[in-house]
């Protein structure tokens, strides 16, 4: 494929931040495509953004694209090399768009021969630093899943009635409804009132649809550690007492689904978890490994999870991207492919999933930017004839 012409804008996603779309022109077809942003960022990830997003733009805009030849993914090296200086969302922009520009889905470019989609995990109730103001819980999603859905049609209508049921519930208890950034309902209860109403709510999605949905967490521990203590809105814990309330919450909720439930630098007490839980439970990293080869490595010789997300532009590279998921998959992890909280209407992350075999993706019920993944996770199972 011979690239023909290149043009960058600025964009704003979810939030309202600025961020970046690209679209590419080649003799086999157009692409275009943007990159989101988180806002509970792990300290090691690469930056989104090395300049402003103008800046960061004008400069894609004044390189001659003209006539570079992409021909594998492989030489997807040669836009890395020119704008890897950027930051991440430059350059996972850029790639999107290019693999989109060879004129087929993205995922089929990736890999025609797929035969299976990745499973929706659904954020329905939220806090942390997705919330502003208030008294909001400290843990950032509670996510729900299915095993026995039978197919990507019936889990995403199940997850969205979940999220409607929710919302009953709170109109019942005459509470004010607000959002979080990823449209996941924000409540001002505590873990264990929050984890009590999913169960009703798993229960009342179970008589209605007869499937039986899994509870699960993202911690984001990062967010309430002070560097000694877990700073909870009634209590502090340290290490060890976080590591002990987390394991009696997996045990009193039957959690299936752990996302960073201690803070990025704790690879020991990842391994404890997962030792003790791991059988039941994916225990799970996220700011841990931030989509990272040298982290994955540490956590694979620590035993420190059974389970991992991947986002793209946390590791910065759709190359770097490729071999971290190939370890994780050689070591026998699970993978989660994630949205970030600050989403653009970019579709590309549910190709980048199906086409890589990832056999989760996470990213949100509500809301325009989220919705628009899980249309494109439909549209692709149905060509597929795919059920779970
Ligand atoms: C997470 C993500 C997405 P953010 O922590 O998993 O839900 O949040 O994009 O803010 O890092
Ligand atoms: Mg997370």
């Amino acid at each position: 494929m011979i690239i023909k012409k290149v043009k960058a804008k600025v964009i704003s996603n979810s939030r309202g931040e600025d961020t970046i779309k690209v679209q590419v022109k080649s003799d086999l077809g157009k692409g275009e495509a943007s990159a989101p942003s988180g806002a509970s960022k792990g300290k090691h990830e690469v930056k989104d953004f090395n300049f402003n997003v103008k800046e960061c733009v004008d400069k894609i805009n004044k390189i001659d694209w003209r006539d570079m030849e992409i021909n594998s993914f492989d030489d997807l090296k040669l836009i890395e090399d020119k704008i890897e200086s950027l930051g991440a969302n430059s350059v996972i922009a850029m790639e999107y768009a290019v693999l989109k520009a060879f004129g087929k889905q993205l995922w089929k470019t990736l890999d025609p021969n797929v035969k299976v989609v990745s499973r929706p995990l659904g954020n329905v109730i939220g806090g942390g630093v997705h919330v502003k103001g208030g008294n909001f819980c400290e843990f950032q999603e509670f996510l729900l899943f299915s095993d026995n859905a039978k197919n990507v049609d019936d889990l995403v209508k199940i997850n969205d009635l979940a999220h409607n049921y929710i919302k009953k519930h709170l109109k019942n208890m005459d509470l004010e409804l607000k959002m979080t950034d990823e449209g996941a309902w924000a409540l001002e209860f505590s873990v264990e009132e929050i984890l009590d109403l999913l169960k009703k709510i798993v229960k009342e999605v179970l008589d209605e649809t007869g499937v039986d949905l899994r509870l699960g967490i993202d911690v984001a521990a990062n967010s309430f550690w002070d560097g000694k203590n877990y700073v909870y809105r009634d209590k502090k814990l340290d290490s060890l007492n976080q590591l002990e309330y987390i394991g009696s919450l997996i045990e009193k909720y039957d959690l299936r689904y752990l996302e960073d439930p201690l803070h990025e630098e704790d690879f020991s007490g990842f391994a404890m978890l997962n030792e003790n839980f791991g059988k039941k439970c994916m225990i799970t990293g996220d700011d841990l490994i931030v989509t990272n080869v040298k982290r994955l490595e540490k956590a694979i010789e620590m035993k420190s999870i059974n389970a991992m997300i991947v986002k793209p532009n946390q590791n910065g590279s759709l190359l770097g991207f490729k071999e971290v998921v190939e370890l994780a998959k050689k070591e026998k992890l699970k993978l989660i492919i994630s949205h970030r909280s600050g989403e653009t209407l970019d579709d590309s992350l549910v190709d980048l999933g199906v086409g890589f075999k990832i056999p989760l993706i996470k990213c949100g019920v509500y809301g325009k930017e989220r919705k628009v993944k899980l249309d494109r996770l439909r549209k692709i199972s149905k060509e597929m004839k795919y059920e779970l």
